[in-house]
């Protein structure tokens, strides 16, 4: 990126400051940064201890092959019994583990002491199916409480995972079960979407039909709608409430190496086939279970948390599953939709469980926003104590948002940035220590090291912008692609000699602190000027008028690229008004300067985004330069592209 860049014009001088009863409280406080700079794998080896080892390692991090790194090597442990039993055996049975709540309203509490049962039948299932450890299971559920216990049941037997999407189609699902190997898959009739059920099941038979998945031998089925005719395969289909009904809840964990395999989770990237991205046992389990504690400031006595991620996104992974479990949480399961069957769903929900810590993404908020104040404002949500965010650049005006109408004004906002990739949390404020900066996540967390380069991988200087990097190896990275060691050093290791490349665009402000600015390839050149997408972005949010904005760089003989905005409006304003569009032009110019206005400004009522709420800038950039559209599989709904197409003039 030029030092022309615009990546500093926008100015964001509000701060908050940590409440004081809450740092005074703090699990972590800033010591923790001192600690980990003096001896960062000190550091590390200290966290490591949070969780119970069968064998203790004595050996922190064996970088000998960089980058593929191995965290406590000599190590050994089981995941779920870290997750699970240990609570159990420290007396905290009784805890409620998960309050699942169902799209139609049915609801389940289930304590640890369940759990530890649950986890035993549906391992022993495995066992009866032939699983060993070391096998892949592919896992395709709606996010019920079953999806958990499969993915502990996997852990506890040393079987990878492989999570797939429930709104992912059955190419999708093949191409994935392919890749791993998969032997068994773990499935549901269907799931509810929006007060419908909606059927799971036939894209498993139809995936299970090309080439390449043959080596599946069993499809383990949920049942979760009960209202569909499902097609059934004699001797590979079985019903979970046969099979896993029928088992022993007695199941003895077994220590596996802190290497070993814990789980696969592809990411679909922009081009190119998904990536395998492979996590291990040890180091994972070490930073998630830390960096839950210390983000979130969790105090499994009291807390109730709510991760809103679905488990099929490493958001679920990490922080529905590995982070809360492991440190004895009582935490919100959500199977639906934040609008189903009303707007205030969530809210209802904060209420009713009494949610202390709320984790969710931009894409919530800004709909939140969009749907207006009034709406959580009918709902207690005086229970907060603790907001997250994570998933996108958080525009600063959705951020103090978020912070104003959920939060009342007093709970602290994380802003999380990490990656599939990175396993857990990587740059975040802590919420008793950091005084915040709305749209910023700025530091590195204790044990991390990240900053910014220039092209030449130089660090920038404070005020610039350019790329973000990671410049040490961390205990929850990821080991490789899998099956593809090559393609992880091509992609991560071989931009920046000796240090991750994230792929996304980020600056540093006058006091060194980190502001993310989109993915790379998102950013836009502009007469000779790059421009982040996510600034041009940030500036339309902070109209009154508008909810949130997609903007693109789309071909233009003149200026390279020319900025193309897609917005959609508050609740209350009119896309038709007279002037709307120079109004907003007018306001971008006025908060980063006169070439960051955008030339076109659409308002749509939708935008394209993956279902991890990502919005996909690609599809966008189809349209705006009249191009027949490119891969819509990994959309949520692939119908908003022929929404926006149908209300654009003509696509000039
Ligand atoms: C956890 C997750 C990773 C990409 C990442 C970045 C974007 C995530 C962010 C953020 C700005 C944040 N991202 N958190 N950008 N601020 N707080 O989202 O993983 O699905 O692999 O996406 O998401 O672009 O590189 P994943």
């Amino acid at each position: 990126m030029s030092n022309e860049s615009l990546a500093n014009l926008l100015k964001e001088e509000r701060r908050f400051a940590p409440p004081a009863g809450l740092a005074a409280e703090a699990n972590v406080t800033a010591e923790a940064y001192e600690r980990a700079k003096a001896d960062r794998l000190g550091f590390w080896a200290e966290q490591a201890r949070r969780l119970s080892w069968e064998t203790e390692p004595t050996e922190t991090l064996d970088w000998s092959n960089p980058p593929f790194a191995k965290w406590f090597a000599d190590g050994r442990l089981n995941v779920a019994y870290n997750c699970v039993d240990r609570h159990v055996e420290n007396g905290l049975g009784d805890r409620v583990a998960i309050h699942f709540e169902g799209e139609p309203g049915d609801t389940r509490s289930i304590t640890y002491a369940e759990l530890q049962r649950e986890v035993s039948k549906a391992a022993n299932a495995l066992i009866e199916l032939g699983v060993q450890a070391g096998d892949r299971v592919a896992i395709y559920l709606p996010m019920i409480p079953e999806a958990v216990v499969s993915m502990l049941a996997c852990a506890r037997i040393g079987a990878p995972h492989s999570l797939v999407f429930g709104g992912f189609s059955a190419d999708a699902l093949a191409t994935r079960i392919k890749d791993a190997d998969a032997r068994v898959v773990i499935t549901a009739d269907g799931g509810y979407r929006r007060g419908k059920p909606s059927a799971l099941k036939p894209a498993v038979d139809e995936a299970l039909t090309r080439p390449g998945t043959e080596n599946v031998r069993s499809v383990l089925v949920v049942r979760r709608t009960g209202q569909e005719d499902i097609a059934w395969s004699e001797g590979r289909d079985v019903w979970w409430h046969d099979l896993v009904e029928a088992q022993s809840d007695q199941h003895t964990p077994q220590a596996f190496d802190a290497e070993h395999p814990l789980f696969i989770l592809y990411t679909s990237g922009t081009t190119g086939k998904p990536k395998g991205i492979l996590h291990t046992t040890g180091g994972y389990l070490t930073q998630i279970s830390y960096t839950h504690h210390a983000v979130f400031d969790l105090k499994p006595e009291t807390d109730v948390f709510w991760c809103t991620a679905d488990v099929g996104w490493v958001t679920g992974h990490s922080y529905i599953v590995y982070g809360p479990l492991s440190n004895g949480a009582t935490e919100v399961l959500y199977e639906g939709t934040p609008d189903s069957p009303h707007q205030g769903r969530w809210w209802e929900i904060v209420q009713k469980y009494g949610v202390t810590i709320l984790y969710t993404a931009p894409t919530a908020i800004r709909a939140a926003m969009k749907w207006g104040d009034d709406i959580p404002a009918k709902f207690d949500l005086s229970s907060l104590r603790i907001l997250g965010s994570v998933g996108e650049p958080i525009n600063p005006e959705a951020w103090v948002w978020y912070r104003k109408h959920i939060g009342a004004d007093r709970t602290p906002v994380v802003d999380t940035w990490w990656q599939t990739e990175t396993g857990g949390i990587m740059i975040s404020p802590l919420p008793g220590v950091t005084e915040t900066k709305p749209g910023s996540a700025q530091v590195p967390l204790p044990g991390i090291a990240a900053t910014v380069v220039d092209d030449d991988a130089r660090e920038v200087a404070n005020g610039s912008g350019g790329y973000l990097v990671l410049t040490e190896p961390w205990p929850s990275m990821l080991r490789t692609i899998w099956g593809d060691d090559q393609r992880y050093l091509d992609t991560y290791w071989s931009r920046f000699e000796h240090k991750y490349f994230a792929g996304d665009g980020a600056k540093k402000d006058d006091d060194g602190d980190i502001w993310l600015l989109g993915r790379v390839d998102d950013v836009m050149l502009v007469s000779g000027h790059n421009i982040s997408t996510t600034e041009v972005e940030s500036a339309l949010v902070s109209h009154p008028k508008v909810a949130e904005a997609a903007v693109v760089g789309a071909t233009d003989p003149q200026t390279t690229q020319a900025i193309c905005a897609f917005v959609i409006l508050r609740g209350d304003a009119d896309a038709h008004e007279e002037g709307l569009v120079e109004e907003l032009r007018a306001h971008v110019g006025k908060q980063l300067g006169p070439i960051a206005k955008p030339k076109r400004i659409l308002p749509v009522a939708e935008l394209p985004k993956t279902r991890s709420g990502k919005i996909m800038r690609r599809l966008l950039r189809d349209v705006a330069e009249n191009r027949t559209l490119g891969d819509v599989t990994t959309l949520t709904d692939s119908s908003v592209m022929t929404l926006i197409q149908s209300q654009l003039p003509t696509a000039s």
